[in-house]
């Protein structure tokens, strides 16, 4: 019993002290955000696909330090924009069915510090703010988003600009920003930016603009447009960036080289980048070579800047089968994103199409997202009494925000169960 009483008061003080990830692989400069951890944790079941009020999706994350679960699958269809508080998790990867989309305008996570959010889709489209972005981030620090699939951004679709720092995005897609400006978007940071095992698919341009401290790894870009791949700087402001075992595929929309615009401030390692700009129909591509050709006129750099790296490095052919594997909110995809990858990027260059009006055929819409049935969670703590049963945590007693002996919550054990880490 003097152990017992030992671990339980030094149990907390270790959660304290050891860092631990955001998730369990969590990777790359957003690795540490917090999520709900640090405060007085809560938990939010998301229970109606309604726009606002009690139960809605908007109404979860207008409130710090909530672990934010779905107990409904579907469309929710949003007439104005969104603004995530700080330290929330949002874990779409609870919602039954197909999961869910939230469609109509954009979403503002600017200094929605210590964010995480994971396996869900945040489509725009025209109904949108005109002038704005899908996801934008114009301050804060600290956020990851994982399996996440933005898209029809009106201005950019995921935009990082201003005062931003910590910031992860691994395993998403950023697609289809609509005409007539189509931007996959900026990464224009202060402090450091990790793109990771992403998509950027039909966008004129920006796929994306890189500025500051990034990194830019094990990525696909597929058939963006005559206003460029990777832009690099563009700038008289100073880039630090790697660029590694990227791939860039050429389609039909695809007019030029993936790296344009580079200046002398664009300081980069590059490495490994796989180029296959034939649209012929297979991947055989070429690793480009290290030259301002390739890469346009950017400063290269002998080695590599210490980020916090992968967790493992995936050749440019083995990144490419990931992404069409796992990319976005893929528990399970939706028509739009099957569309963007089975239809358009495996046809290696043959396929891909300018948009302006998403409703519109090939893509249709949104929706339809099916909605499935929650599994039964008695005392509503956000955890199903099957699970709870099976981990030793009572169904009838809302214990989801104990701390566990890993030092995360039991409703983060419960939704991090759901996925696996990378
Ligand atoms: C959700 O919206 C429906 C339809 O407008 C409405 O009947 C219902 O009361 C709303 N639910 C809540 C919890 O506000
Ligand atoms: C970003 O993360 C690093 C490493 O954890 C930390 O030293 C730095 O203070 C963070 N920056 C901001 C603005 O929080
Ligand atoms: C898709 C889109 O909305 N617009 C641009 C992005 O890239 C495409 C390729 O699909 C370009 O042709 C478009 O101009
Ligand atoms: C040196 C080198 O690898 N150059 C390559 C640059 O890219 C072009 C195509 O854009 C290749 O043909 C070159 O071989």
């Amino acid at each position: 019993m003097k152990f017992l009483s030992y671990s339980a008061c030094v149990l907390p003080l270790l959660a304290s002290v050891l860092a631990i990830p955001a998730f369990p692989g969590a990777e790359g400069f957003g690795a540490q955000s917090l999520g709900a951890r640090g405060g007085t944790a809560s938990v939010y079941v998301v229970t109606n696909l309604n726009d606002s009020g009690s139960g809605s999706f908007r109404d979860a994350v207008s409130q710090s330090h909530r672990v934010v679960v779905f107990a409904v699958g579907g469309l929710i269809t949003i007439s104005s924009r969104i603004v995530v508080s700080p330290n929330v998790y949002i874990a779409g990867q609870t919602a039954p069915g197909q999961g869910i989309t939230v469609y109509g305008n954009g979403i503002s996570y600017s200094a929605a510090h210590n964010t995480i959010t994971r396996f869900i889709r945040f489509r725009m489209g025209t109904t949108g703010d005109s002038g704005k972005d899908a996801i934008t981030i114009a301050n804060g620090h600290d956020m990851i988003f994982d399996h996440v699939s933005v898209s029809w951004g009106r201005d950019e679709t995921f935009s990082i600009n201003g005062d931003v720092s910590n910031i992860t995005i691994s395993d998403s897609i950023i697609a289809q920003g609509l005409e007539t400006h189509s931007c996959g978007g900026l990464m224009q940071s202060t402090g450091g930016v990790s793109i990771f095992r992403t998509l950027y698919i039909d966008n004129q341009t920006r796929n994306p603009k890189v500025k500051g401290i990034n990194e830019f790894t094990n990525n696909v870009v597929y058939n963006w447009g005559g206003g460029g791949g990777y832009i690099a700087g563009d700038s008289a402001g100073p880039s630090e960036a790697n660029i590694l075992n990227n791939v860039f595929l050429s389609g039909p929309s695809t007019s030029q080289h993936p790296f344009t615009r580079g200046n002398a401030n664009f300081h980069t390692f590059v490495s490994n980048n796989y180029y296959d700009p034939d649209q012929d129909g297979t991947l055989n591509g070429f690793i480009l070579g290290e030259s301002t050709d390739n890469y346009s006129d950017v400063d290269f750099q002998d080695t590599q800047y210490p980020y916090p790296p992968v967790n493992t490095l995936l050749s440019p052919t083995d990144a490419f089968n990931h992404v069409r594997d796992h990319a976005g909110a893929s528990l399970v995809r939706d028509h739009v994103d099957t569309y963007l990858i089975q239809t358009e990027m495996l046809s290696f260059g043959k396929k891909g199409a300018l948009i302006t009006d998403p409703t519109l055929a090939p893509i249709n819409g949104p929706g339809p997202i099916s909605g499935g049935t929650a599994p039964t969670d008695t005392d509503h703590d956000g955890i199903p009494d099957a699970y709870e049963s099976a981990h030793g945590t009572n169904p009838n007693v809302a214990d989801s925000t104990n701390i566990a002996s890993n030092g995360y919550t039991n409703i983060e054990n419960y939704v991090n169960s759901l996925v696996p880490a990378v």
